[in-house]
C-alpha cells in the first residue's frame, strides 16, 4: 500500500486530500516540525534527501513535489473526474494552475510568510531558509547529476529544459562552485543546437 509522509501544517495536506477524494487506501506516517526552527525533522530526511513534505513511497517509487505526486496519484487511479481529459482545452487550464501554485504563487506567499515572522520577532527566517534551501537543493542536484546524464535518466527531456535556466542563474551567482557534475551537465546541455538557437534570441 502507498505511504504518504505527512508533516504537520504543510503541503502534504494536499496529497491526503486528493487520496481521500480518490478513495485510495494509504498508510499515513506523521512527522512533526521542530518546535523551535519549524523545519522538518531528521526522520523526513531518511525518506528523501530533500527532507520536504509531501513525500510518497509506492513500491519502488519515492516521489516528492506535491504537483508531481498529484499527477502520479491520478495516473495510478486512472481517475477521469479530478482532471480534464487530455484532449480537451480545459486540460491546459488545469495544467497551468497545477504548475502555477508551486511554480509562481508559492515564492511570493512563502517569502511574505517568512518576512512576517521577521517583523514579529526580529529573527531572520527568510535568510536562514534561503541558505538552507540552496545548500539542500544544489547538493541533491549534484548527487543526481553525478549518477545520471540527465535529470530523468539517460535521455534528455523537457525536465532538463525547465532546470537549465535556473542552473545558469545559479552559476552566475557563484552557487555552483565545487558542483563539478552540475557544471559539466550544464556545459553538455548548452551544446545542443536547439538550446543555442533559443539562447541566440536573447
Ligand atoms: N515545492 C514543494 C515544496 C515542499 C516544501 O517546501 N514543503 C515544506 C512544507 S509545506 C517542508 O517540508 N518544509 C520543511 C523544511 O523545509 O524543513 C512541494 O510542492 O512539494
Amino acid at each position: 500500500m502507498l505511504t504518504i509522509h505527512h508533516l504537520n501544517k504543510s503541503r502534504s495536506t494536499r496529497v491526503i486530500w486528493l487520496l481521500e477524494e480518490l478513495n485510495t487506501p494509504y498508510n499515513l506516517v506523521n512527522h512533526q516540525r521542530d518546535p523551535v526552527t519549524n523545519l522538518a525533522p531528521e526522520s523526513l530526511k531518511q525518506v528523501h534527501p530533500l527532507a520536504k513534505a509531501p513525500i510518497i513511497v509506492d513500491n519502488e517509487i519515492t516521489l516528492c513535489e506535491s504537483g508531481a505526486i498529484m499527477e502520479y496519484l491520478l495516473n495510478q487511479a486512472g481517475d477521469e473526474t479530478l482532471r480534464p481529459k487530455l484532449d480537451s482545452p480545459q486540460y491546459y487550464q488545469y495544467l497551468e494552475w497545477l504548475h502555477f501554485a508551486e511554480g509562481s504563487l508559492s515564492l511570493p506567499i512563502i517569502s511574505s510568510l517568512l518576512m512576517s515572522m521577521e517583523t514579529r520577532d526580529g529573527t531572520k527566517p527568510l535568510d536562514g531558509y534561503i541558505a538552507k534551501e540552496i545548500q539542500l537543493d544544489f547538493s541533491y542536484i549534484e548527487s543526481i547529476l553525478s549518477q545520471r546524464t540527465y535529470f530523468a535518466g539517460d535521455s534528455f527531456s523537457a525536465a532538463d529544459i525547465m532546470m537549465t535556466i535556473l542552473l545558469e542563474i545559479a552559476g552566475s551567482l557563484g552557487l555552483l562552485e565545487n558542483r563539478t557534475s552540475t557544471k559539466a551537465y550544464l556545459a553538455n546541455v548548452k551544446q545542443r543546437p536547439a538550446y543555442q538557437k533559443a539562447a541566440s534570441l536573447g
